[in-house]
């Protein structure tokens, strides 16, 4: 075993294979750059204090700091998606990032910001326009994400044609499904906000290959347009694709109670349904 320290760094080598490399990461995690280093800490913890020289306390405050800043970042982009800083958002999540701050970790904040935007626009404290420029602000947030969000979409599972039902307007949470569903191997066609049934069954006619219908609704009053879509695309008589449902308002029982073949809560999850439904 060699024992090196570097400027920042500590570098620990072990001899036996594998372990060489987890030891390098758990002594770039201990000097702070490495925000998951609590797991590997936890693993190897006596070896790496004895092997790095760092007292337990050094090492905890080192811990605390990243920690601290990495809320502070998400902290800082959160304010802003709240108070709809739509100018200064795409910044803040690129300094977040920036600071080593996971590109879901940011998403998740700024998901947990519409929520607080949701129970303030329920109290009455704000009204349609702020929520409308905090949804603007989450989009140029997400803008920054999406390159880092999207995987490796070479192999083909077919076409997605995707949606937000007829009567809505809010498409924050399905451009987060399109962008999850992408990532899993569908080629998208976005077919916006307010999408009435005929159109949904237009698409599949003028789209090759498509495998997947996704419609997004987010309204109780459009709970109706969910269901009205779902039958209009079924009794359509085309096939070779399924259907699936999602948004705030919806579960899996009104999902089966409307025919679609599948729903999921969230894009995460979206994306999973998705590649179990077309295989
Ligand atoms: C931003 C917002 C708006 C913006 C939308 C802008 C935009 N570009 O999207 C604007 C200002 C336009 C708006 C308008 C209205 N809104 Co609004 N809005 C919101 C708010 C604050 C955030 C929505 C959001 O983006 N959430 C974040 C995303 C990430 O979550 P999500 O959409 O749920 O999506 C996730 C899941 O649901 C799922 N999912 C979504 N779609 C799909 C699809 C599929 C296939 C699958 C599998 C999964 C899935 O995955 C997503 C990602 O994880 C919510 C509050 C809230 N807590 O949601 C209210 C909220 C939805 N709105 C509400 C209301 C009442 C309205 C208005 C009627 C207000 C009015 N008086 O005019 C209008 C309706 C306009 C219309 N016809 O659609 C209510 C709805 C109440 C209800 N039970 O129906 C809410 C809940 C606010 C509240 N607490 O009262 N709104």
């Amino acid at each position: 075993m060699t024992k090196k320290r570097q400027k920042t760094n500590v570098l620990v080598k072990y001899k036996a294979n594998g372990i060489e490399v987890t030891f390098h990461v758990i002594a770039d995690a201990m000097m702070g750059e490495d925000e998951y280093c609590m797991e590997y800490i936890g693993a190897f913890r006596e070896g790496i204090f004895r092997n790095c020289g760092l007292s337990k306390k050094n090492i905890a405050h080192k811990i605390e700091s990243k920690k601290e800043r990495i809320m502070s970042k998400i902290a800082g982009v959160k304010i802003l998606v709240e108070t709809g800083k739509s100018k200064k958002v795409g910044a803040a999540v690129q300094e977040a990032l920036d600071a080593g701050v996971a590109a879901q970790e940011i998403l998740n904040g700024m998901i947990d910001s519409m929520g607080v935007v949701g129970e303030k626009f329920s109290a009455g404290e704000i009204f349609v326009p702020e929520m409308l420029i905090a949804a603007k602000s989450m989009a140029k947030g997400v803008a920054v994400l999406k390159p880092l969000m999207a995987g490796d979409n070479s192999t083909s599972l077919g076409t997605c044609i995707i949606g937000t039902v007829a009567g809505d307007l809010h498409d924050i949470g399905k451009n987060l499904v399109s962008m999850m569903i992408e990532s899993a191997g569908f080629t998208m066609v976005d077919l916006g906000v307010d999408v009435p049934d005929e159109r949904f069954v237009e698409a599949i006619k003028e789209n090759d290959n498509v495998t997947l219908v996704a419609c997004s609704g987010l309204l109780t009053t459009t709970m109706p347009s969910l269901k009205s879509a779902v039958e209009t695309i079924k009794a359509s008589g085309l096939t070779g694709f399924k259907v699936i449902v999602g948004g705030a308002p919806v579960t899996s029982e009104f999902a089966a109670e409307i025919g679609a073949d599948g729903y999921a809560e969230d894009a995460g999850s979206a994306a999973v349904k998705a590649k179990e439904l077309v295989r």
